[in-house]
Formats: C-alpha cells, structure tokens, sequence
C-alpha cells in the first residue's frame, strides 16, 4: 500500500486527516506513533522535524507530507475519491479554505492551549493564556453559529459547504468535539451544536471516534 499516515487514535489534528481519508476512501496503512517512546518520537522528527502529527508519506510518489490541511488537499489532487473534498469551483474552493483556516485558528488552537495547560505542572501554568483561550471559543462559537444562520446551510440540515462535506467539515469535526469538551458550545448556539451531533453520526467520523474509544481516558483533565 502506497499511503501511511503516521498519527495518534487520540489526536485531534490526527482525527482531521482520517475524516478526510475515511470520506476519500483510500487505503492507507495506519501507523501508530507513542511519542513517549524516544525511537518512535524520533522517526517522527525524521519524517517533519517538527515532530507533531499528523503526517502522510507515499512511497508511490515519493512525498512526505504534514499539515492536516495539506493531507486533505494532497488525497483530493492525487488519490481523488468519491467525494470532493476541495469544490472544483475556485471561488467555493477559497470559501472551504478559509472555513478550514477559521476552525483550525480560532477553535482548534484555542482548545489545545487549554488541553495543554491540564498537562503543565502546577507553578507552570497560564491561567490569563487559558482566560483568553476561552474567551476565543466563544467568540468562534457565536460567529459559526450565526454564520450558519446566515448561509442557510447548518441550519437546514447541510454541511459546512452545504451539500457536499468537504475539508472544512473534516476541520470542524475535531475542533468542536474537544471545543465542546473544554468549553461547552451550549444552549445560545443551537444551529453550531445540532452541526456537532450530524458530523458524531456520519460514518467517517464516528468511525474515528470508535477507534479512539480505547484512548479516552488519556484525555487530561480539568485540574
Ligand atoms: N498544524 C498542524 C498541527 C498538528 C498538531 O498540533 N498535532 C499535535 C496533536 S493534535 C501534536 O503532534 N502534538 C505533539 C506535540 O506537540 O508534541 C496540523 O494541522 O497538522
């Protein structure tokens, strides 16, 4: 098989790119990395010496590439399957980039900062970083929710792009599930949180979420 993708069942940036592999349908080799364990961490840095993941090589090709976003984009243009994930349309495509942007900066960021900061030790933590993390959650919340409103698409039932998942429903799926996690989406955005429970029910991602079952209780707490 020509395509691994080196990754962690309890990774959120992780969990982008399997949503877009699993929606793609290409086989892949899925290749657990522990970075607890020095040869493994290391053969990760070899790989993209910034040492995080998700990354996907293809022997076939011969590339090496990191980025969740760039995977998705790299499936789609190489491997295409079934469902386009990137609109052939330049326009929709620049609108499902900047959705994909939007969720990785301002949701999924945020909510690893506070995740983060359960696993520093105490006298090392930043409480005012945390403050402001939050702070941005809901900011993102209130914008998705009343931009859903607005492009009549999460409200009727759709998807980001509206009838066609994409790459940036792959970017909202684990950004809003561990965003609810730390910082619950809540009653005041009821379009953003019937989203979530349509993206837990579609086979990609709740297959991500199965295999990730196992790893749950590595998931740090609040402390
Ligand atoms: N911008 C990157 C972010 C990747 C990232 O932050 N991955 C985390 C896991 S969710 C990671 O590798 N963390 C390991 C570490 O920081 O040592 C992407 O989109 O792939």
């Amino acid at each position: 098989m020509s395509l691994t993708l080196h990754y962690h069942p309890l990774s959120s940036f992780c969990w982008k790119a399997l949503v877009g592999l699993y929606e793609n349908g290409a086989p892949f080799t899925p290749n657990m990395v522990n970075l607890g364990d020095p040869a493994e961490r290391a053969a990760l840095l070899a790989l993209w010496p910034i040492g995080r993941f998700p990354v996907l090589r293809d022997e076939k090709r011969g590339e090496t590439v990191p980025e969740s976003s760039i995977v998705i984009e790299y499936l789609d243009r190489h491997y295409p399957g079934t469902v386009k994930l990137i609109p052939d349309d330049p326009e929709l495509a620049l609108q499902t980039r900047l959705r994909d942007r939007f969720l990785d900066l301002y949701v999924h960021l945020p909510l690893q900062k506070i995740v983060g900061d359960r696993l520093r030790p105490a006298g090392s933590k930043d409480p005012r970083g945390v403050a402001e993390a939050r702070a941005q959650l809901r900011t993102s919340y209130a914008i998705l929710d009343q931009q859903l409103i607005l492009d009549q698409q999460l409200a009727h039932g759709g998807w980001m792009m509206g009838d066609q998942v994409s790459l940036a429903d792959c970017a909202a799926a684990p950004a809003l599930f561990y965003g609810n996690k730390v910082e619950p989406i809540g009653e005041g955005h009821p379009h953003l949180g019937a989203y979530l429970e349509r993206l837990k029910a579609r086979p990609s991602f709740a297959r991500v979420l199965k295999e990730a079952e196992p790893y749950f209780g590595m998931f740090p707490k609040e402390n």
